[in-house]
């Protein structure tokens, strides 16, 4: 059995002692980006595959030569395609309601301490999920309608990857994270500069937001009219119907040598040869979705989910739609980012779990919202 190593999200905010002042912060740049109206509950999208579906439907009815069960079964596609195509949500995707085995049982793949074990029965109601983890482009829109400052703002400072540090940002380094040295606290980087003020989101505008906290999820997916997935939810989404897989498309990394996922070649920390195309993050929609469409739940940015975590919490949990241990320290996070590596922390796979203390932030750790049908 293996012990539990650091992992590449668990750097959190206590463990750096920021007692000295923090420096006043040049203003936010102004940024050019116009508002985009609010967002319809039916797209226009949805209505025209609905008068598609009508059609189809009038067309079937008067197909008197096919068989029964045949008309029967396409009418059921059609009523069930009506239904998603008329309560669609942009950017969302229905995850039908249903039950899956939630945890992984391989010991030689994670970490005991982690708590993936034991492998357990859950039950869940239907609910929609982002096709995607939360772009920056979309947190702009947020942070514009609402003046939003979020926690790494607030606190002057986070965690950036220390490959990453500019030399014209060096004097804006506080210190390494004991334990996890390729962690730099930094003064002034967060979600809009995400490697210190002299970088910015403007080239990557579709890459997932870094720098949130838990409560800037949060704070984020209540304007939306949206809430953070249950871990359970989470879990059962990635896997995209597959059962007891170590990943979104099955049990190999590199199907035929093909990258699926964005995470770390090489030799973690040093030495990232990229071979996935990234050495940080990718845009949010990248490499093939999983069986329910959805994009990158394994590696690129750890996500936020609404649960406290708990590693005893699978020994307890209810079978229906379980919702994370009543209180706790920290916030369960999954899917790994792009520093995960198989030598270090493996916890790309669907089952892993991860965790830190809501007010804490990273270059490596977003966000995707769930809603309720
Ligand atoms: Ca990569
Ligand atoms: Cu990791």
């Amino acid at each position: 059995m293996e012990e539990k190593k650091s992992c590449c999200g668990s750097a959190e905010r206590g463990a750096l002692d920021t007692e000295q002042p923090v420096k006043k912060k040049p203003a936010a740049k102004k940024t050019t980006a116009k508002k985009t109206p609010a967002k319809k509950t039916v797209s226009k999208k949805a209505e025209e595959k609905e008068t598609v579906l009508a059609e189809k439907a009038a067309e079937l009815t008067a197909e008197t030569d096919a068989p029964q069960a045949v008309i029967q079964e396409a009418a059921q596609e059609i009523a069930a395609a009506s239904a998603i195509a008329g309560t669609e949500r942009e950017g969302m995707v229905l995850i039908p309601a249903g039950e899956f085995l939630m945890g992984n049982n391989f010991r030689q793949y994670g970490f005991p301490k982690d708590g993936e074990e034991p492998v357990h029965k859950v039950k869940l109601d239907a609910f929609y999920l982002d096709t995607t983890a939360v772009t920056n482009a979309q947190f702009r829109e947020f942070v514009q309608a609402t003046k939003y400052k979020t926690e790494a703002e607030r606190f002057g400072w986070s965690f950036v990857f220390r490959q990453f540090v500019q030399p014209s940002d060096y004097h804006r380094v506080i210190s390494r994270v004991p334990g996890t040295s390729w962690w730099i606290g930094m003064y002034d980087a967060y979600w809009y500069c995400p490697e210190g003020p002299s970088s910015t989101i403007e080239d990557r505008l579709d890459h997932p937001v870094v720098h949130v906290t838990w409560n800037d999820a949060k704070a984020y997916a209540k304007w939306a009219g949206k809430r953070l997935p249950t871990e359970a939810e989470w879990e059962y989404a990635a896997r995209g119907g597959l059962e007891q897989q170590l990943f979104p498309w099955g049990n190999e990394l590199t199907p035929d040598g093909k990258h699926m996922c964005n995470i770390w070649q090489g030799v973690f920390p040093e030495k990232n040869t990229a071979r996935d195309g990234f050495l940080g993050t990718a845009p949010a929609k990248w490499y093939d979705p999983n069986g329910y469409g959805l994009y990158q739940v394994s590696g690129n940015v750890w996500e936020w989910t609404a649960d406290w975590f708990s590693p005893t919490y699978y020994e307890e949990s209810p079978e229906y739609a379980p919702q994370g241990p009543a209180k706790g320290e920290r916030r369960s996070m999954r899917g790994g980012s792009y520093l995960c590596h198989k030598s270090y922390c493996n916890r790309y796979r669907v089952a892993a779990r991860n965790s830190n203390t809501p007010d804490t932030s990273a270059g490596n750790i977003g966000f995707r919202c769930a809603a309720d049908v």
